[in-house]
């Protein structure tokens, strides 16, 4: 396989609804997409960065520069044999998980698709549906959650998932329990919104048999977590805090969490996204797949990644109307709950040409030959 150039690409797709999380709202999505094309098949990544740095560190405008100046010219200098080249020639660079991600995801898309081989089988998938959870924004009152609540569940969504923040929280989470009953699977996320001051008001949580708090204290808190996983019963689950297969075995020997959210963009791509699922089966820890509102495209990788074994519980996951009125690809539709998990070679489905010149903000060529 000859990588002959990178084309990077913007896209602006309007979401459905504002999605607010305790580190701001979300009205639309500016998503970056990465076109690797090689001598034989071409290839997508999209990159999970959002236009500021409130999630992780890395911000879009950053990840762009960070293609342009280091990772591209990296790979240029190089003969690519396959995208298991990708994460060791990019070590020299330190962080930018998410830049790496898409370029790893692209250049493992093409290669894919030359070989005739889906993601699924690359990862390890055992199942060819998985179900679906859905990540639920903050909102002004607690009767319009409700009401949220009750259209994901008449959609079929298998699990609930509750962002939460300081003022919106016990209260909400009470009402939803009342509302829907103890049998709906439940769980929330602070995205780091509070201290380990706060472990006394959290505990109040135990009382509603969550699956799960996430990331309720900053991202280097790792011992934070662990003390913090000791007052509650609630079992803690990070997702800034993992950033590569090393920091969740630190995190799982320090008791810091005892369920992962695996992110591949979070982590440096889907092959790290894998070793992390082996690792966490090899402590019997759960894990499932993160979403940061992707299109078709991550998506269709994200999907395949949560078929494999060690996914035992439901991913944010969910269909493309979740956050799309149009998707860049062919929709994902959610029947009974869960998606099938794509077959095809690569991520088994590609951007539609119409669509995704309507939505192109930019585009920049970047040539590979050495
Ligand atoms: O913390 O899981 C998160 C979206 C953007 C950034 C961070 C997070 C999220 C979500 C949405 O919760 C998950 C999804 O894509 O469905
Ligand atoms: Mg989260």
């Amino acid at each position: 396989m000859k990588l002959e150039g990178i084309e990077l690409r913007r896209v602006a797709m309007p979401l459905v609804s504002p999605f607010r999380t305790s580190f701001g709202t979300q009205t639309a999505k500016d998503i970056l997409l990465v076109r690797a094309v090689t001598d034989e098949a071409e290839g997508w990544g999209e990159c999970v960065t959002l236009p500021d740095p409130v999630y992780s560190a890395e911000y879009t405008e950053g990840a762009v520069d960070m293609l342009r100046r280091n990772i591209l010219p990296a790979l240029a200098e190089v003969d690519l044999a396959g995208a298991h080249m990708v994460g060791e020639l990019l070590a020299p660079f330190k962080g930018h998980r998410m830049a790496k991600a898409a370029v790893e995801m692209a250049v493992l898309d093409a290669e894919l698709r030359a070989e005739g081989r889906s993601f699924a089988r690359e990862l390890g998938a055992v199942r060819t549906q998985v179900p679906c959870g859905v990540s639920v924004g903050i909102m002004d009152e607690i009767p319009r959650l409700l009401d949220a609540v009750d259209g994901y569940l008449a959609e079929g969504y298998v699990r609930i998932k509750l962002k939460i923040e300081p003022g919106w929280d016990i209260d909400v989470v009470r009402a939803v329990r009342e509302r829907f009953g103890d049998d709906v699977g439940l769980q929330v996320d602070a995205n780091t919104a509070y201290t380990l001051r706060d472990a006394r008001h959290l505990a109040q949580l135990d009382a509603f048999d969550l699956l799960l708090i996430e990331q309720p204290l900053e991202e280097e808190d790792i011992l934070g977590h662990a003390e913090l996983a000791r007052m509650l019963r609630t079992p803690i689950c990070l997702d800034e805090s993992i950033t590569s297969a090393q920091t969740a075995a630190q995190a799982l020997t320090l008791g810091a969490t005892s369920v992962i959210n695996i992110k591949p963009g979070r982590v440096g791509g889907y092959l790290e996204a894998r070793r992390i699922h082996d690792l966490a089966a090899a402590h019997g820890v759960p894990v499932w797949c993160g979403g940061m509102v992707e299109s078709g495209l991550g998506r269709a990788a994200n999907i395949a990644l949560a078929a494999l074994p060690g996914f035992v519980l439901p991913g944010d996951v969910s269909a493309s109307d979740r956050f799309y009125r149009t998707d860049l690809t062919e929709p994902w539709v959610m029947r009974d709950g869960h998606l099938d998990v794509p077959q095809g070679p690569g991520l088994g489905v590609a951007p539609v040409p119409e669509i995704l010149d309507e939505l192109t903000t930019w585009t920049e060529w970047i040539p590979m030959g050495h």
